[in-house]
């Protein structure tokens, strides 16, 4: 957090715009509609900017402006794509400190948070696949000796991507920078609850990309997100959110036959073995430590490990832990860089967790820490919860439902087998956490469960070369990893004979 001073005026620091507009073709563009939505910030609850409510004429607008320069953009060395994305991920080094007080201002994260791992993560995702793109190679096959297929990469062309609020900037940045790297131009949606960082990002790298290759376009989902997902000239949908909204997007891109990739829910467990606490040593302090993953970015995190297990032989002395260090993680004013949690992205969102506090409670879950608001004198208006931990069994609803707050439910399993059968039993599989000292428990466990990333003895890393997604209903395709740039290109083959006979 080097560097790193609190605002003095909350929010005054960033000198934020009363009105945005969408960038489309490399300029700031008012909605066709000329309407525009409140944005409050939910550290504090107050309206801070105005945002584009976009509607089916501002995507058109948008996707025919990289339509107009996708050949270009296609056609551009690898070479010098990856250049331009190496100077986009100087610029987000260099405007660390602004972005991040957007992104905590907008969303309600902490600073800590926001400076050490959104936009870090965010640079490093340009740098990878800066750096991918130089080192691929096609494809040829010999069909025989005088006969060669080729396999030839290509761009899809014009790709719309759909973003949400948790992670407004890495999210965007996870989605563009694979796509803009492969050769694609780019309309991507922000969520309507945190744009504003998105914004901020387009302003600073617009001369670094040709205009029309990164466009825009802001307002709500069922308005601008539903004109983006079935408009018939995009190439390709990619959307992050809720499940059932992943499944109307299905249902969008398959009037026009488009891909989809989906990154959707989770009820990830995190399983904490009994050889856990063979030694009260560093091993054992950082399962601790990882049992409170379930609170960071507030819980708002598709993998959070919202379901803990923990084997009953040392449930009793494990939880004695894991509640002295839940309590102190220090709630406040998400500016501060010493606090750890802050707002709820949103009013809806907290109002959903605190529902799910008593759909918990009336379903006989014993609360063994937390279980309500959370009044921050810092920001009365501001929307704070506790981080809670419940107790019961995975039949609760608190157990199968995705809450996407701070809260996780515990329950104890036997043995292995035990262990399987509750972590799998969900609709969802895109993370868990595995803490174990028996590395060969480790791999077998690890193949058993259906999930899509499991971390064993660590939990939410996020590295750009490690894929991530979801098993089961938590979604359809890879990001990160060079994988992913295979979700933004299509196969041509060319099958050339050099036999010179009429046979
Ligand atoms: O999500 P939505 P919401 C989960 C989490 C949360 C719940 C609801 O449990 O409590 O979803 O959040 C756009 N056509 N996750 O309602 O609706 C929308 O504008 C096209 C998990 O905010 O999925 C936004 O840009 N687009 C998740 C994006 O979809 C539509 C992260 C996400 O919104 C649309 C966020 C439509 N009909 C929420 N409706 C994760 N997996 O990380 C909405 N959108």
């Amino acid at each position: 957090l080097a560097g790193y001073k609190k605002p003095n005026t909350e929010g005054s620091v960033l000198q934020f715009k009363k009105q945005y507009e969408n960038f489309i073709g490399g300029e700031w563009v008012p909605p066709a509609g000329g309407e525009y939505f409140d944005n409050p910030s939910p550290v504090d609850g107050k309206v801070f900017t105005r945002i584009p409510r976009s509607k089916k004429k501002d995507i058109e607008l948008a996707v025919k402006k990289a339509h107009a320069v996708k050949e270009r953009w296609g056609n551009t060395p690898a070479a010098k794509r990856s250049r331009m994305l190496l100077k986009i991920a100087d610029v987000l080094d260099k405007n660390r400190e602004l972005l991040a007080l957007s992104e905590t201002w907008d969303n309600g994260k902490p600073i800590r948070e926001s400076l050490a791992a959104d936009l870090p993560l965010a640079s490093d995702h340009f740098r990878y696949f800066a750096g991918v793109i130089r080192a691929e190679e096609g494809g040829m096959s010999e069909i025989d000796a005088k006969t060669l297929a080729m396999h030839v990469k290509e761009p899809i062309g014009v790709v719309g991507q759909i973003i949400p609020w948790n992670f407004p900037l890495l999210m965007a940045v996870w989605k563009m920078a694979p796509a803009l790297a492969a050769g694609n131009c780019v309309v991507l949606k922000p969520a309507e609850q945190t744009p504003v960082t998105v914004l901020l990002f387009a302003e600073l790298i617009a001369d670094i990309l040709p205009p029309g290759v990164l466009n825009i376009v802001n307002g709500f989902g069922p308005e601008a997100g539903q004109a983006l997902a079935t408009c018939p000239d995009i190439g390709k949908i990619a959307f992050t959110g809720e499940t059932t909204t992943g499944r109307l997007i299905m249902q969008f891109a398959s009037e026009n036959i488009k891909p989809v990739t989906l990154e959707l829910g989770g009820k990830s467990p995190n399983i904490f073995t009994e050889s856990v606490m063979a030694k009260k040593d560093s091993f054992f302090d950082k399962a601790v430590e990882g049992f409170t993953m379930f609170a960071l970015n507030q819980g708002e995190v598709c993998t959070c490990p919202s379901r803990a297990l923990i084997q009953e032989s040392i449930y009793d002395e494990f939880m004695e832990k894991a509640i002295e260090r839940v309590r102190n993680i220090k709630l406040g004013d998400p500016l501060d860089p010493t606090t750890m949690m802050g707002a709820q992205a949103s009013e809806d969102q907290f109002q959903k967790i605190l529902s799910y506090f008593d759909i918990g409670k009336k379903e006989g879950a014993k609360v063994l820490y937390g279980g309500d608001v959370f009044k921050n004198e810092h920001h009365p208006g501001g929307f704070y919860v506790q981080p809670t931990i419940f107790e019961g069994n995975n039949k609760m609803r608190i157990f199968q439902e995705e809450i996407f707050g701070p809260v996780v439910s515990v329950t104890t399993f036997k043995d292995e087998e035990e262990l399987l059968e509750i972590a799998n039993d969900s609709l969802y599989g895109l993370g868990a956490g595995l803490w174990t000292r028996d590395t060969h428990q480790a791999y077998q466990i690890a193949r058993k469960i259906e999930a899509g990333r499991v971390w064993v003895n660590c939990y939410h890393n996020y590295p750009a070369h490690a894929a991530f997604g979801g098993y089961k209903q938590s979604g359809i395709g890879r990001e990160n990893h060079k994988m992913m740039l295979d979700h933004y290109r299509q196969t041509k083959n060319i099958l050339v004979s050099y036999d010179q006979n009429p046979t």
